[in-house]
């Protein structure tokens, strides 16, 4: 069994985030996938390892860990790798980790998963998700004007965590690219490092079956 086990799916940015961090690392870890689309994370099994009902779930030598933040944070000192330098980076870290969580990717992985994952989704609740993602990518591109990465001028948890759900392309319903190009050249310098990979190359369950199949690892 693995160092690291991470409770992932392909199609989730959050699990991604403690995943990128894992790859980059060079950690020892493998994936356990998480049938979310037929809704494991809804069932009671699931609910009583995670009561929020959410991946990523890390389990790390008996501990078990969800919230990509917290994870995150744990890996940056189980590994030495993409953590703060002092206090003060460590504020900095958390302020964009935070933000990340409220306004970046909460809007835009929801406004992804209504676009690209359902049909028939309320117009007006698209408009307003969409409208919201891309007033939090405004602030991330303006912070990125000058700079290489969010915080400390080298890549830190902060970074992984914003970076979640920036190589979803097309599903985002949102031109990244064409409207806030100091994130789009923040997301190419991260996947310019070396070890990166693509979220559907690290972790299972791409290309979703049609659906009532199930995905077996
Ligand atoms: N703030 C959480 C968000 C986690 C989250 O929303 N995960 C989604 C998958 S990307 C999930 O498991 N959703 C299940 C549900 O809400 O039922 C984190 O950063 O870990």
């Amino acid at each position: 069994m693995a160092e690291y086990r991470l409770h992932c799916f392909a199609q989730s940015g959050n699990a991604y985030k403690a995943a990128l961090h894992l790859e980059l690392s060079g950690a020892d870890w493998e994936p356990v996938f998480v049938d979310f689309f037929n809704g494991e994370t809804r069932t009671s099994e699931y609910r009583r390892v995670n009561v929020m009902g959410e991946v990523p779930l890390l389990e790390h030598a008996g501990r078990t860990l969800t919230q990509s933040g917290v994870i995150l944070d744990y890996l940056a000192g189980t590994t030495g790798r993409f953590g703060p330098a002092n206090d003060d980076e460590r504020r900095e870290i958390w302020r964009w980790i935070l933000f990340d969580n409220h306004k970046l990717t909460s809007y835009l992985a929801t406004h992804r998963f209504l676009h690209h994952f359902t049909q028939g989704a309320d117009p007006a609740v698209l408009g307003f998700l969409n409208g919201r993602a891309k007033a939090a990518l405004k602030v991330l591109d303006s912070h990125l004007d000058g700079r290489d990465f969010a915080v400390a001028g080298r890549a830190t948890i902060a970074d992984l965590s914003m970076v979640g759900y920036m190589y979803y392309g097309d599903e985002l319903g949102i031109d990244v690219d064409g409207a806030f190009g100091n994130v789009a050249r923040w997301r190419d310098r991260i996947s310019d490092m070396a070890g990166w990979k693509h979220p559907y190359d690290l972790m299972p369950g791409h290309p979703l079956p049609p659906r009532g199949q199930t995905v077996s690892s």
